[in-house]
């Protein structure tokens, strides 16, 4: 089922609060949010609508005041084989947010667990509630995580908190996650949703082109040997030299006037 901001049956909740943005919610409060098959494929159709409509610069993507999202449904892994679970491939719907062009704020408020934290660290920027509660507690069921919990973490915090995360299960306080670097700012928890939107509004005026670029030559660039990135980075900056915001950017400058941005 596509989510709409009508449905309200729909596990997931796509507000488009105009300016360029859009706000997906995740809405499973019985179950804290857990990422069921289901609401992993009405997420996934969500990111996929929201890439197809060029209005929409910037997404924050939230859950409740009490959970961000639990994890992945434990329910649905009872009973399940390799096979089953190679089957679902749910690499493909993580993929959505993951490869989403331009920028995802993940706004946490409360549990942001196992594959709810993993889904955190498919955006770009997270913003943390005072009262938020992240880790990798999946060891604690005899699994571990899967959708990127080891690989994006390591990469993110480093080893030594990455360890300390997936293998004791242990939590972490927003406090502690931002002097590791999971987080990229903690606020009061009612203003996670408005400092979330603020950011993501701010972006969607910049312009579109030069911040698409941006987003692509950090995420590859991470993954690429330090030649290769910066040889990418340079070709992605000699590319926006033929946008015509770059030049409205740079006129606005000399002149003393804002810019007025088109996205070209
Ligand atoms: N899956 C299914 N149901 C859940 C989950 C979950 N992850 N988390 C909570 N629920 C359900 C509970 O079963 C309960 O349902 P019911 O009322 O029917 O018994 C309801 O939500 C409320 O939960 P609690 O009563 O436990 O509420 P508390 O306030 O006591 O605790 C917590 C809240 C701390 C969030 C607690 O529920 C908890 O620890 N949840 C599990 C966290 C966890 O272990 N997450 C990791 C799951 S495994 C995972 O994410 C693997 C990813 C691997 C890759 C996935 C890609 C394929």
């Amino acid at each position: 089922m596509t989510a709409t901001d009508t449905d309200t049956e729909a596990q997931v909740l796509v507000e488009h609060t105009g300016d360029g943005t859009a706000i997906v919610r995740i809405n499973r409060p019985e179950a804290r949010n857990a990422l069921s098959m289901s609401l992993r494929h009405e997420l996934a159709d969500a990111f996929h609508a929201l890439a197809g409509d060029d209005t929409v610069k910037a997404v924050v993507l939230t859950g409740s005041d009490r959970d961000f999202a639990a994890g992945a449904d434990i329910r649905s892994m009872m009973g399940v084989g390799a096979v089953e679970m190679y089957q679902r491939h749910t690499e493909r719907l993580w993929a959505a947010i993951g490869d989403f062009p331009r920028p995802v704020i993940a706004a946490i408020r409360g549990n942001a667990l196992g594959g709810g934290l993993e889904l955190a660290m498919n955006a770009d920027i997270i913003i943390a509630g005072e009262s938020a509660n992240l880790g990798q507690p999946e060891v604690r069921l005899g699994i571990m995580p899967g959708a990127g919990g080891t690989q994006r973490l390591i990469r993110a915090v480093g080893k030594f908190q990455a360890m300390r995360l997936c293998l004791t299960g242990e939590t972490i306080t927003a406090a502690e996650a931002l002097t590791w670097g999971l987080v990229s700012s903690v606020v009061p928890d009612d203003e996670v949703l408005t400092e979330a939107t603020r950011m993501a509004k701010k972006i969607a005026h910049l312009p579109t082109v030069a911040v698409e670029h941006i987003k692509e030559a950090l995420l590859l660039g991470e993954d690429a040997p330090l030649s290769t990135a910066l040889a990418l980075e340079r070709k992605s900056l000699q590319v926006l030299f033929s946008s015509e915001d770059k030049e409205e950017g740079m006129a606005a400058f000399v002149e003393r006037r804002r810019p007025e941005f088109h996205g070209r």
